[in-house]
């Protein structure tokens, strides 16, 4: 089915039901005002030998709003798979929070390292 939308006979055009005369202005526009969904992007945590572990916790908790039962999880499955998902967002907001955590442990000599991919 098409996803254009369906207008019905409008005769008075009294309505906004006409997509070249939306607003009324006098103006003719050809676009329609249709929203769309911005692209998501998945926050990923990466694996490595020396960041303690309570301080990945930390990070899980501190920047992806996790509590300490889903940060410990989410830590123990980067932990023993080398890969985990963190949050998905926007992709400003999935690069922020990628870079605040590897700034965090930049600060504490901890090597931990998020990556930021596109979801879908
Ligand atoms: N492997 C680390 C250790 O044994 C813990 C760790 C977990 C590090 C998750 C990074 O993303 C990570 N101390």
């Amino acid at each position: 089915m098409s996803d254009k939308k369906h207008t019905t006979n409008n005769p008075g055009q009294t309505g906004n039901d006409d997509g070249d005369r939306r607003g009324d202005t006098g103006v003719a526009l050809k676009t329609r005002p249709r929203t769309k969904k911005p692209s998501m992007y998945k926050v990923l945590m990466l694996n490595d030998d020396y960041t303690p572990m309570e301080f990945v916790i930390h990070a899980l908790e501190r920047f992806f709003g996790k509590n300490h039962d889903e940060a410990m999880a989410i830590m123990l499955h980067v932990h023993t798979k080398g890969v985990g998902l963190c949050g998905v967002y926007t992709y400003e907001v999935a690069e922020m929070k990628a870079s605040q955590v590897m700034d965090m442990a930049a600060q504490h000599q901890h090597p931990l390292q998020c990556t930021v991919e596109k979801d879908g």
